[in-house]
C-alpha cells in the first residue's frame, strides 16, 4: 500500500484525474461539486495493473484552503503533481511543490492535464517549463505525463508511473509506537466517533487502549477500516478509519492524534532545522505570527531563530518554535512553516529536538544522540527513546550517561570511598545511579552497605574472637563479642563456618578432617560419633555438628549409625 497525493494550482484537474483513476470522486461535498472547486481532503483509492494498491488523497489548490492541503500531506510516499498543459506553472503548483519538498516527500510524476485542449507545442512549450522549475527538487528528472481525462490519453502510462512509485518508494516506518494524525472525524449512525487519517510509526488493532491528544482522552478501538474494508489490525502507512468508544466526536478535531498512552512525548516547545523558501520578499526573523504545520495539525506558534537573529530567503538555518499547544513528535518529523498574518508559506524542514534543555541563546540543535544526552548528563534509556526514536543500551542499570557525567560521578564517588577509609561508606546516602555506578568501580568492595577500597585492610579480619576460635578448634565457647552479621561475613571469607547453630574456625574442619581419615582407615565398615568423639577427646555438644559439617562438604557419608567415606574424603 501507497499513498499518494495531488498537488498543484487551483481547476488544473486534480480531482478530475482521480476520479477518472479510480472511479471515485474524491470531491466529498455537495458545495464543491455544485462549484467545481475542492475545498477540503478527498479520499479514493485503487488498485494497479499489477495489483498494488494506492490510496489518493486529493487536494485541494485554491489558495485559501492551503491548510486542508497541508493536512493532507503527512506520512504520504509519493505525489501527481497537477499542471494544466494550457496554463502552465502557476503560484500554487509552486507553492505545493515547496511544501512537498519540506515534507521530505521523494517520489512523483508530474501529469501534464487537459491535453486532449492543446496542440504538440503548447505541450512541448509546459514541458519544457515544467523541466526548469522543478530542476532543483525532488522532482528533478521525473516523467512528465500528458493526460486528458476527456479521452482517456496518457492514462496508461501513468498508471505505470504510479507502479514506478510503489516500487522505489519505501514502505512506512514501523517504530511499533502508531500515531495517527486525525484529518476528519464524525459520529457514524449506531457505531460513534469515527476518526480518519494516514497511520504512521506503528500498527494498531481492534481493542487497542488509545489515547487522543491533546487531552489525552483515552478510548478503545471498536473497528478499523482501510479501502472501505474492516480488519483486525493495520500497519503504519495506511490510510485507516478507526471506530472508537469513550470519546465524543465533538471534543475532536482536525489536528489532534491517536497515540498508545505512554509511548509518546508531547511538545509545545521544539528546536527545528528550517530552509527558508528563496522566492520569499524577508529575512525570517522572530518577528510575525506564524503556523506550524505537521501531521494534520495546524499550530499557532512563535519564533525564535538560533544563532543568528534571521535567516534570509533561500538560506537554511535553526530555529526555537513555541507551539501554541502539544503534540507527541520524533526528531526527524516534518513541518512546515506559514506566516498567518501574510499568509505565506515561509519554509520547513525537520524537528531536530523536541525538548531542547539549553537556552535559546546557547541552543545548537542538531539530531546527535549523544548531544542529547550530554545537554543531559543523565537520563534513562526509556526516556532517551522517547526523546529521540532510537534504542540506546544504559551505561549502567537503566541509565545512560554522558561521558562527562559518568567520569564527575566516578571521580566523586573515588573520594568519598577513600575518605570513609576501613570504615567504609554507607551507600544508602547515595541516589541510585552512584549505587549502580560504585558497584562496577574497580578497586572498591561493596559489603553489608557499605563500600571500601579493595586494597584496604578489613578490620574485621583481626577481631580477637577469631584467634580465639583458632585457639578453641574443635571446642569453641559462644562467643558475644562478634554479631551473627560479623561471624557471617568471615564465614564468607572461609575464616569461620557453622554447623547446627555451632561457630567453629576452620582449623576445627581440618581436625575432623583428619580424624574421620584415621578413624576409617582403622574401621573401614564406619565410625560411630562415639568413636569420632573419643578420639579428638571432645564432648558431643562439638562433635555432632563437626561429623555433620563434614556429611554436608562429602568428606564422610552417614548410613544408618556410622560414617562412611565420602566422595571428598
Ligand atoms: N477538457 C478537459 N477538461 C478537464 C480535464 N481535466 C479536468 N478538466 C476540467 O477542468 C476543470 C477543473 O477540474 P478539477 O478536477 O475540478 O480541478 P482541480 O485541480 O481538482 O481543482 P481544485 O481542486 O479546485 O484545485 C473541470 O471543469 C474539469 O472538467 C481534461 O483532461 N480535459
Ligand atoms: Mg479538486
Amino acid at each position: 500500500m501507497r499513498i499518494i497525493a495531488t498537488a498543484g494550482h487551483v481547476d488544473h484537474g486534480k480531482s478530475t484525474l482521480v476520479r477518472t483513476l479510480t472511479g471515485i470522486d474524491p470531491d466529498r461535498w455537495e458545495e464543491e461539486r455544485r462549484r467545481g472547486l475542492t475545498i477540503d481532503l478527498g479520499f479514493a483509492h485503487m488498485s494497479l495493473p499489477d495489483g498494488e494498491r494506492i490510496s489518493f488523497i486529493d487536494v485541494p489548490g485554491h489558495i485559501r484552503f492551503i491548510s486542508n492541503m497541508l493536512a493532507g500531506v503527512g506520512g504520504i510516499h509519493g505525489c501527481i503533481l497537477v499542471v494544466d498543459a494550457r496554463e502552465g506553472w502557476k503560484p500554487q503548483t509552486e507553492e505545493h511543490l515547496r511544501i512537498l519538498e519540506f515534507v521530505g516527500l521523494r517520489h512523483g510524476v508530474i501529469a501534464l492535464t487537459k491535453a486532449d485542449l492543446c496542440d504538440v507545442d503548447i505541450l512541448d512549450l509546459a514541458r519544457h517549463e515544467i523541466e526548469d522549475r522543478v530542476a532543483d527538487t525532488f522532482l528533478a528528472g521525473s516523467s512528465i505525463v500528458p493526460v486528458s481525462a476527456v479521452d482517456g490519453s496518457g492514462l496508461g502510462e501513468l498508471r505505470a508511473e504510479l507502479s514506478r512509485i510503489v516500487r522505489e518508494s519505501d514502505e512506512s516506518l514501523d517504530r511499533g509506537r502508531p500515531r495517527l494524525f486525525i484529518d476528519r472525524v464524525f459520529a457514524a449512525k449506531g457505531s460513534g466517533t469515527v476518526v480518519t487519517g494516514t497511520l504512521t510509526d506503528g500498527p494498531l488493532s481492534v481493542g487497542d487502549s488509545v489515547a487522543v491528544t491533546p487531552a489525552m482522552r483515552t478510548a478503545r478501538i471498536r473497528a478499523i477500516q482501510s479501502l472501505g474494508e474492516n480488519c483486525d489490525a493495520i500497519g503504519p502507512g495506511n490510510r485507516v478509519a478507526l471506530n472508537i468508544s469513550g470519546v465524543e466526536h465533538t471534543s475532536i478535531s482536525r489536528g489532534d492524534v491517536v497515540v498508545v498512552p505512554g509511548q509518546w512525548i508531547t511538545s509545545d516547545t521544539v528546536d527545528a532545522h528550517i530552509g527558508v523558501l528563496g522566492g520569499l520578499g524577508h529575512a525570517l526573523s522572530r518577528r510575525g505570527a506564524f503556523t506550524v504545520h505537521i501531521g494534520s495539525d495546524e499550530i499557532p506558534a512563535r519564533v525564535r531563530v538560533l544563532e543568528a537573529d534571521h535567516i534570509p530567503p533561500g538560506n537554511s538555518g535553526a530555529i526555537r518554535l513555541y507551539l501554541d499547544r502539544s503534540v507527541p513528535l520524533l526528531p526527524g518529523d516534518r513541518y512546515v512553516l506559514r506566516e498567518s498574518g501574510r499568509s505565506e508559506t515561509v519554509g520547513g524542514g525537520e524537528i531536530l529536538d523536541i525538548e531542547p534543555v539549553l537556552s535559546a541563546a546557547k541552543a545548537r540543535p542538531s539530531r546527535r544522540i549523544e548531544r542529547v544526552v550530554d545537554e543531559r548528563g543523565v537520563v534513562t534509556a526509556q526516556r532517551l527513546r522517547l526523546l529521540t526514536g532510537v534504542d540506546i543500551a544504559p551505561t549502567v542499570g537503566e541509565w545512560v550517561l554522558s561521558p562527562t557525567e559518568a567520569d564527575r560521578r566516578q571521580v566523586s564517588l573515588r573520594t568519598l570511598v577513600d575518605e570513609s577509609g576501613v570504615h567504609g561508606l554507607d551507600i544508602s546516602i547515595l541516589d541510585d545511579i552512584d549505587r549502580a555506578l560504585l558497584a562496577k568501580l574497580d578497586g572498591v568492595v561493596v559489603d553489608d552497605g557499605r563500600a571500601r577500597r579493595a586494597d584496604l585492610d578489613d578490620p574485621l579480619m583481626s577481631h580477637p574472637a577469631i584467634a580465639r576460635l583458632e585457639q578453641q578448634a574443635c571446642t569453641p565457647e559462644a562467643c558475644s563479642d562478634i554479631t551473627p552479621t560479623e561471624l557471617r561475613r568471615l564465614a564468607k571469607a572461609g575464616i569461620v563456618f557453622e554447623s547446627q547453630g555451632e561457630w567453629f574456625h576452620h582449623v576445627a574442619l581440618e581436625r575432623a578432617h583428619e580424624a574421620a581419615r584415621h578413624l576409617l582407615a582403622l574401621h573401614p565398615d564406619g565410625f560411630t560419633v562415639s568413636q569420632f568423639r573419643e578420639h579428638l577427646g571432645i564432648t558431643r555438644k562439638h562433635a555432632v555438628p563437626l561429623a555433620s559439617a563434614l556429611d554436608t562438604r562429602g568428606i564422610t557419608r552417614r548410613r544408618d549409625d556410622v560414617r562412611i567415606a565420602g566422595a571428598r574424603l
